[in-house]
This record gives structure tokens, C-alpha cells and sequence, in this order.
């Protein structure tokens, strides 16, 4: 991503931060700045900048840490927690179900290449999917999706000059489970172009309508959310490429406070460079994962605690995914290690680590070609669906395979550690053993 300029700059001043010998109202202050110049520099709007510094001060000077963090601890906290809170603070949801998707958005904004993206995403989730082109204005668009549809293998539904026809025809042929609606662009968002996504959106009765905007319109991006959604309304924004510019805080700041929620980004020009938008993902990559990792690792207990149902041995492949995901996002097996009552001691030997998150990388890329279904019952997973789940996910089918396995287990031996059975003996001590763990 070009967004290094930004990301460069909230990292310094993270470091700066675990530098400090005092956290004084000179230091706050100080730091405060410096994140101010990199926000306003990567185009966020100077009432938001604003209002976010005085509340970053507001709790560093009038605050008190909570128990257990030092005051420095609570400073990188606090800055990251209102950091991904100002751009979007909730991960993005998007239904893998059957359902009909608008895009929307002007000119060159990323349409077309959007519908393709957000097509492979569907597609790679067990969804199967085709695409619309109701860019009847101009000439290429068509063809364009054609061409992106025949690369992806997803049926196209084209021809002749009228959006609402093509749409009709679309809507009376598909048998797919996702249809995903490309339209016409303009230079502005004029009465013509309003009345003429209305009439579409009356066709389609679409559950998502997407606006597309591209981030290097930073801040603008609130503007034109506000519009579409006013004149013909929205669900969802995408923000496409966020590659090629610096602006793209900007663009995120301002499309979270347009009232429309950032559904997706984009930073490329290929059907996969799309991600469902995840602000703490987003701002724990942007300043530096392992930076991140290692200045939170205090703040780690405040953060994330097993769940309720995890100890109980009582969850589902869904919350046993989110528990791997909430994990990962604060860094390595040794955390998940913790959550395991009593395994907390143990010693696991580096290079075991490594190969464990690369597998955990795996599996959260085939729990994501799963669908709902399959989540929530995993033994109903036939050796069909493993392969299906597998391709999808671009894993393997003994990735696939694994981790079943491990979730089967997993869930056993928590339902079991619970009757309170120990650690060196019994089905835990084989967890240890097939991991090739140590115990102290
Ligand atoms: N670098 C980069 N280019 C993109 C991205 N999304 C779209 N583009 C490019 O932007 C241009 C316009 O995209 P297109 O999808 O045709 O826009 P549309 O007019 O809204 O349909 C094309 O050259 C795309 O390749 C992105 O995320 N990153
Ligand atoms: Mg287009």
C-alpha cells in the first residue's frame, strides 16, 4: 500500500512513545502533534484530526491508566484504540448468502474491476456467482467485464444499450447465488445519473448497494458518500486504490463518518487484491505488525480473553475461527497456548512456532471458503466438501483436513480439561505431544 508515508509516521511516534522517560503533559502533547501532522498529510479532515487529538489528550492528561498498565502502556493503548476506532472501529460484515449487489460510483472510480474482485470473493467462499454489465455509456465496459468474467469463470449477463433490459434479462436467466450489478459511471452525481441508479435499484431490489470511491479523493470521500446515499442510497462503500496514493487515511476517516460503513478495500489492480475491511487489521499493519505485538504485549490482558464457550469445549468452527483470528491479530501461538488452562508455562521451541502460525495463516483461509452451514455443523463435512473447501480456499485438502482434525480435538479436550483432568497425563499431554511441544 502506498499508505507507508502515514504508516511511517504513526510508527515513529509509537516509538517515540516506548522512548519516553516521562508521560508528561510536555511528551502528550508533543506526541499529539506529531500525530496530527501525519493525519492531516495523508488528507483526514482537520475537524476530525481535531477532535480526535483532544480526546487522545483529554484521556492522557485528565485519565488514569487502568490497573495493571503503566502510563506509557496506557498512551500506546489508548492511541491505537482511538486510531481504529477513527477509522471504522468494527470489522466489516458481509453475508455469504444468496443475494443481489449495486455498485455504484463515478467515473474510473473502480467499478468494473470492484465487481470482479467482490465476484472472486464471493466465489472463493463456495458462493457461485455472476456479474451484470449495465455500463451501457461507455463503449468498452461491456466487453471489459467480459473479459474479467472469462479470466475468472464467472458468467457474464451483457448485450445491447439498455442497463434496465440487461438487468431484467439477468434477473430472469441466472440461476447463480450472488449477482453483482455493474453500472454506469458519470463526472458528477447529477440528476440523470441519480434517476437512473434509482430505477436500478427499483429493478434489482439489490440487499447490498456498494459505492465505489477511490482513496486518492481523501477526504472528498465523505462528500460523495453523503450524496449518493442522500440521492439513491447505500449500504456500503468500497475503497479501491489504496495502492497508489497517500490520501487513503483521509478517504477511510471520512467515508466511517459519512454514515455508510467501509465495507471493503482495494489495492490492486487484480480480482484478489479486495479484503473485507477490518480496521484493527488495517491500523495494526499499518503501523508494523510486529511492532505492534511487541508494544501491546502488556496490554494483551485487557484485550483478548477466551471466550466463555471456548473453555467450556462448546463452540462452533465460526467462534473457534474468531478465537484463531482474534488471536492472530495480537500475534503468535503462545497466546492461544495461554488461553489453554494450564498450558500457560509452557516452552515452545521457535521454529515450532513459526510453522504453527503458517498453518493457522491456512486455516483461516479455509474456514473463509466455508459457508455458513458447514461453520456452524463441521461434522457434516464430507471428503466432496473438504475438496471443494480446499480448492476455494486455495489451500490443500490435508490443510482442510487438519484442521478439522484439530478443531475435533481441540474441542474434546477442552470439554475434558474441564472435568479437570490433568495436563501431564491424558488427551492434553497428546495436544502437547503432536505439537511437539515442551513442557517446562
Ligand atoms: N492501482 C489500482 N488500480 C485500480 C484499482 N481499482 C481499479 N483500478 C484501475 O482504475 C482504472 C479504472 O477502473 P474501472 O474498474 O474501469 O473503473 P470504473 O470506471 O469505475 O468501472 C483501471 O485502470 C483499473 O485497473 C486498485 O485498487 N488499484
Ligand atoms: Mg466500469
Amino acid at each position: 500500500m502506498a499508505m507507508e508515508s502515514l504508516g511511517d509516521s504513526l510508527k515513529q511516534a509509537f516509538r517515540k512513545i516506548a522512548g519516553l522517560g516521562a508521560v508528561d503533559r510536555e511528551a502528550v502533547e508533543a506526541i499529539v502533534r506529531d500525530i496530527q501532522r501525519a493525519l492531516l498529510q495523508a488528507d483526514v479532515d482537520v475537524e476530525l484530526v481535531l477532535q480526535l487529538s483532544s480526546g487522545i489528550k483529554k484521556k492522557m492528561l485528565e485519565g488514569k491508566p487502568p490497573e495493571g498498565l503503566t502510563l506509557k502502556e496506557y498512551f500506546i493503548k489508548t492511541l491505537y484504540d482511538d486510531i481504529v476506532r477513527f477509522l471504522g472501529e468494527e470489522k466489516a460484515d458481509m453475508q455469504l448468502k444468496p443475494q443481489r449487489v449495486l455498485l455504484m460510483g463515478l467515473f474510473g472510480s473502480g467499478k468494473t474491476t470492484s465487481c470482479a474482485k467482490i465476484a472472486k470473493w464471493f466465489k472463493s467462499r463456495g458462493l457461485s456467482v455472476g456479474m451484470v454489465a449495465c455500463d451501457t455509456h461507455r463503449p468498452a465496459a461491456q466487453e471489459q467485464l467480459r473479459q474479467l468474467g472469462k479470466k475468472l469463470e464467472v458468467p457474464v449477463y451483457s448485450g445491447g444499450k439498455n442497463p434496465e433490459k440487461i438487468a431484467q434479462e439477468a434477473l430472469k436467466q441466472s440461476k447463480e447465488d450472488v449477482l453483482i450489478f455493474d453500472s454506469a459511471g458519470r463526472d458528477a452525481l447529477d440528476e440523470k445519473l441519480a434517476k437512473e441508479l434509482k430505477e436500478m435499484g427499483r429493478i434489482i431490489r439489490p440487499q447490498e448497494v456498494l459505492l465505489i470511491l477511490p482513496a486518492d479523493i481523501g477526504q472528498v470521500a465523505r462528500k460523495q458518500a453523503e450524496e449518493f446515499n442522500r440521492l439513491v442510497g447505500i449500504t456500503g462503500i468500497v475503497i479501491t486504490k489504496l495502492d497508489g496514493t497517500a490520501k487513503g487515511g483521509g478517504a477511510i476517516a471520512a467515508a466511517s463518518v459519512s454514515g455508510a460503513k467501509v465495507k471493503f478495500i482495494g489495492a490492486g489492480e487484480k480480482p484478489e487484491d479486495l479484503e473485507l475491511y477490518d480496521p484493527q487489521r488495517f491500523v495494526s499493519r499499518l503501523i508494523g505488525y510486529g511492532d505492534l505485538q511487541g508494544l501491546l504485549e502488556k496490554a494483551k490482558e485487557i484485550g483478548i480473553k477466551p471466550s466463555e464457550k471456548l473453555m467450556k469445549g462448546d463452540f462452533d468452527l465460526k467462534e473457534f475461527y474468531e478465537q484463531i483470528a482474534s488471536v492472530q491479530k495480537m500475534g503468535s501461538l503462545t497466546k492461544v497456548m495461554e488461553m489453554i488452562p494450564g498450558m500457560g508455562g509452557m516452552k515452545i521451541p521457535k521454529e515450532m512456532l513459526n510453522v504453527q502460525e503458517d498453518k493457522m495463516k491456512r486455516w483461516k483461509f479455509v474456514i473463509e471458503s466455508m459457508t455458513e452451514k458447514e461453520r456452524t455443523d463441521p461434522e457434516a463435512i464430507n471428503s466432496s466438501r473438504v475438496r471443494r473447501i480446499a480448492k476455494g480456499s486455495g489451500t490443500t485438502v490435508e490443510d482442510t483436513r487438519d484442521l478439522l482434525k484439530y478443531y475435533k480435538q481441540t474441542r474434546k479436550i477442552m470439554k475434558l480439561a474441564k472435568g479437570g483432568k490433568g495436563l501431564k497425563r491424558g488427551p492434553l499431554a497428546q495436544l502437547v505431544k503432536q505439537f511437539g511441544l515442551k513442557m517446562e
